[in-house]
């Protein structure tokens, strides 16, 4: 290929447009990795209306990536303490099929999960739906994106009647508060972030308000930071809801017209005066006040929210308490107004309207409901009653089901579980007594390649083609520009072949991704995720295209953007009488939701707070979370050179006071103990955490570190709505490593890792 291509960023949900080309030079002169495979060139694509050219460090160095240590053939071994060795791709699928078949006799379809990702494309979503649940006949499909969205999604179902972050980037230029709760926006989403802060900067009358236990570089240039104490969230959004209505500051005529609820609402405002809340929250009564009034004082409220709201055993009562204050004050269906969740994956969004969770099913439908598994059945060709009615394991109950032995084929994909999840003792350990899991990934070794029975080697980003769905509902195309290494295939292919030796030879009887992908947007017709306007050729031909787009919509020029020199859309509706909410940036300007009646729902909660709070013992909350360079496991981003340097190794930060009192020095080594596990990491001494908080960064996996593995502390405790499990706080104790005994410091199964690093693919 000679030419440059236009693809997305296979990072986080802002979803930069980048422009990769060819490695620059020739022979000896080409531009090179460490490893001697010539890089390709990346730059932003100053098309793209999402990101208008920018990119940050990640999406700036992607290509420097993609060729070290990768997984190349599928390799097999039958137990974990054997070498892999290496097999062709037929002996893998036959290995998978004879697995598939044994275990729907022996243990039942429920023996069967699947865990996948937001990493993956639509296409790759789409195809792992089919086989589960359509053909497989069972709801086990769960991905990360249950401990990373799926609070947000259960917020928006329940309050708005359907999923569907309704805002857009635009309104990020277009708001007059910017209230932005437990998310990081600076480092984990900085393109947003950008957008944001330049609008800021140049108008006076704009304020924004960071909620965050530490202040990080997005809260250094809030107007206003407050550093509430780790889940007392609902506090605070009550707090302020209480001030609110002592002011009448609300829209009587919005909530009169377009809500219902209320009432059960203003009875547990009641209970939320101002110097309640701020001594739960800890902060400062004016603080809380001064948040009040930038709400009740600006026309417009944009709130951004991520993880610090998400992750928690409250998540989706955070969510929906949120979404209170903008149904109070009318700030919602409007240009720079609305509850806007920040995606974390690149391609969460593409896999909420897939349907990839162990709840719901494509086309934002549930597993839950008769008429949707009806759709789907029929749309799949499949016998009534063939989808089960019963929403399948999540992510955790698949490891539950590992420990009571009623699991019986994990097979993961495109995600490194032996660090990302919960309480990694246990985690580990029920890995290590899996029967059969098969992993599937881009790179080798990963954390969790060393509990695989099966590695399947996947193309990654580049290497294939599909589409992918950024926060705002932007569909970008991502064409293939380069060739898989050794033999890796897409997911998608993976899962429809194995589809067809079990015999479903019609239903993966696919050319390609383009005919996926024209599949899959027929089966959102005239859900709200409306997609069936949208097609490989058109993205290929006009660019990102946002969502909902029927077919029915005209691609027409927006004028306002393409005058900056930006090529995007706007759509226009032929058939009035579909049943689209909207067509256009914004979902709700019509002010009807998709409840039963069009109102949309207020929630009444009460704060509950941690599930495991701080006592005696575990005096301090540790909280986990992410760096500006860093991508999760590092399987990409430890692998750059800039980024290994500006984030070089693991740390705790923890607040000078806790420091003198418990006699640790900066760059002393730590260890941090809850009632699960333990780990250490040099002291970082700042005041940017608030006192008895402590935080590290989840990025340092077994294969990064020595014994700085953040989730051996965390818990598993989640909503028990959204099942999203609080991955954002734990009580533990802080012991200085000089003062401990000595002791050998082994990590559970860090031999297993030293036998799959030994024995690392001559590749
Ligand atoms: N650089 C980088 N960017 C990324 C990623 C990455 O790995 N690296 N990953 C992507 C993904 S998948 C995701 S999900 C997003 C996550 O994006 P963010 O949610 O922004 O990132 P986190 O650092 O996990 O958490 C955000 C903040 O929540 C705060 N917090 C902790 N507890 C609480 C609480 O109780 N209340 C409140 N209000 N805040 C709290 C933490 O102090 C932290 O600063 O980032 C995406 N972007
Ligand atoms: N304590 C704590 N824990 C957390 C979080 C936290 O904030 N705190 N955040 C949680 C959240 S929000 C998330 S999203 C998770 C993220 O956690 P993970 O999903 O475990 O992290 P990644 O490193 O992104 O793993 C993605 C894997 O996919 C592989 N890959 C990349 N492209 C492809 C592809 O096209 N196909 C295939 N098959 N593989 C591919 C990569 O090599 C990598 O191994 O962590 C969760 N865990
Ligand atoms: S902001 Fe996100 S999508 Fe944009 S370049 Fe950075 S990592 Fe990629
Ligand atoms: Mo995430």
């Amino acid at each position: 290929m000679s030419e440059s291509i236009k693809t997305v960023c296979p990072y986080c949900g802002v979803g930069c447009g980048l422009t990769v080309s060819p490695p620059a030079g020739t022979g000896r002169s080409t531009h090179r990795d460490g490893e001697g495979n010539p890089i390709w060139k990346t730059i932003g694509d100053k098309s793209h209306p999402s990101s208008q050219g920018m990119v940050c460090v990640k999406g700036a160095t992607i290509t420097e990536s993609i060729d070290k240590s990768r997984l190349k053939y599928p390799m097999i071994r039958d137990s974990l303490s054997e070498p892999f060795r290496r097999v062709s791709w037929d002996e893998a699928f036959n290995k998978i099929v004879d697995r598939i078949q044994f275990v729907r006799q022996n243990y039942g379809a429920d023996g069967i999960c699947m865990y996948g990702s937001g990493q993956f494309q639509t296409e790759d979503y789409y195809i792992a739906q089919k086989l589960l649940k359509g053909c497989l006949g069972i709801n086990n499909f769960d991905a990360n994106s249950r401990l990373c969205m799926s609070s947000a999604v259960a917020g928006y179902m329940q309050s708005f009647g359907s999923d569907g972050p309704p805002c857009c980037y635009e309104d990020l230029e277009l708001t007059d508060c910017a209230f932005l709760i437990g998310t990081n926006t600076a480092e984990c989403h900085p393109i947003v972030f950008n957008r944001l802060r330049k609008y800021h900067k140049k108008h006076q009358h704009v304020k924004m308000i960071v909620v965050d236990p530490r202040c990080t570089k997005t809260a250094e240039v809030a107007d206003l930071h407050l550093a509430i104490k780790p889940g007392t969230d609902i506090d605070l959004l009550n707090g302020i809801a209480h001030l609110l209505m002592r002011w009448n500051a609300i829209d009587t005529l919005f909530m009169d017209e377009c809500t219902k609820g209320f009432p059960a609402y203003a009875e547990v405002i009641r209970h939320y005066p101002p110097e309640t809340v701020a001594r739960r929250c800890g902060i400062r009564i004016d603080h809380l006040e001064q948040a009040a009034r930038y709400w009740a004082d600006s026309e417009r409220v944009l709130s951004l929210w991520s993880m610090g709201m998400n992750q928690s055993s409250e998540g989706t009562a955070k969510v929906r308490t949120l979404i209170n204050l903008h149904l109070m004050t009318g700030n919602v269906g409007k240009p720079g107004t609305g509850p806007f969740s920040l995606t974390g994956q690149p391609n969460a969004m593409g896999g909420r309207e897939a349907g990839g969770l162990a709840h719901i099913l494509p086309g934002y439908r549930t597993v839950k409901n008769p008429q949707h598994r009806a759709e789907i059945e029929q749309f799949w060709g499949l016998n009534p009653g063939q989808i089960s009615p019963i929403p399948g394991r999540d992510a955790w109950n698949q490891i539950v089901g590992l420990e009571t032995g009623e699991v019986g084929l994990l097979w993961i994909a495109a995600t490194n579980p032996a660090v990302s999840m919960p309480d990694l003792v246990r985690t580990k350990a029920a890995l290590l007594k899996s029967p059969f899991t098969v992993y599937q990934d881009a790179y080798y070794p990963t954390e969790t390649s060393a509990y695989a029975h099966i590695l399947l080697p996947a193309a990654q980003w580049g290497e294939k083609t599909g589409t992918m769905t950024n926060s705002e509902r932007v569909v970008t195309f991502c064409p293939q520009f380069r060739s898989p290494p050794g033999e890796a295939r897409p997911d998608w292919e993976i899962f429809a072949e194995v589809g067809r030796r079990l015999g479903f030879t019609r239903e993966f009887n696919f050319a390609n991704a383009t005919a996926v992908h024209t599949e899959f947007t027929q089966i959102t017709r005239g859900r709200l995720c409306d997609m069936t306007g949208i097609s490989h050729e058109k993205l290929a031909e006009f660019g990102p295209i946002q969502w909902p787009c029927p077919d029915t919509a005209l691609l027409q020029e927006d004028e306002s953007t393409s005058r900056m020199g930006i090529f995007s859309f706007l759509f226009s509706h032929r058939d009035k009488d579909k049943n689209i909410t909207h067509i256009g940036k914004r979902l709700y300007t019509n002010l009807r939701f998709k409840t039963n009646d069009g109102r949309a729902i207020f929630a009444a909660y009460h704060s509950k707070g941690l599930a495991e709070p701080p006592n005696n013992e575990y005096p301090f909350v540790l909280t986990v979370g992410r760096l500006y360079g860093h991508w999760h496991t590092q399987t990409r981003t430890g692998r750059i050179e800039k980024i290994v340097k500006m984030h070089p190794h693991p740390f705790m930060e923890i607040h000078p006071r806790d420091a003198a009192k418990l006699k640790i020095a900066e760059g002393d080594l730590v260890e941090l103990r809850s009632r699960r596990g333990k780990a250490r990491f040099p002291a970082k001494i700042t005041k940017a955490i608030a006192p008895h908080t402590v935080f590290v960064p989840m990025h340092w996996g077994a294969l990064w570190s020595n014994d700085a593995e953040a989730n051996l502390l965390t818990h598993h405790e989640a909503c028990p709505t959204s099942l999203q499990p609080e991955l954002k706080a734990c009580a533990v104790q802080i012991l200085a490593v000089s003062a401990l005994p000595e002791e050998t410091t082994e990590l559970p199964h860090q031999e297993l890792l030293q036998s799959s690093e030994l024995m690392k693919m001559s590749n």
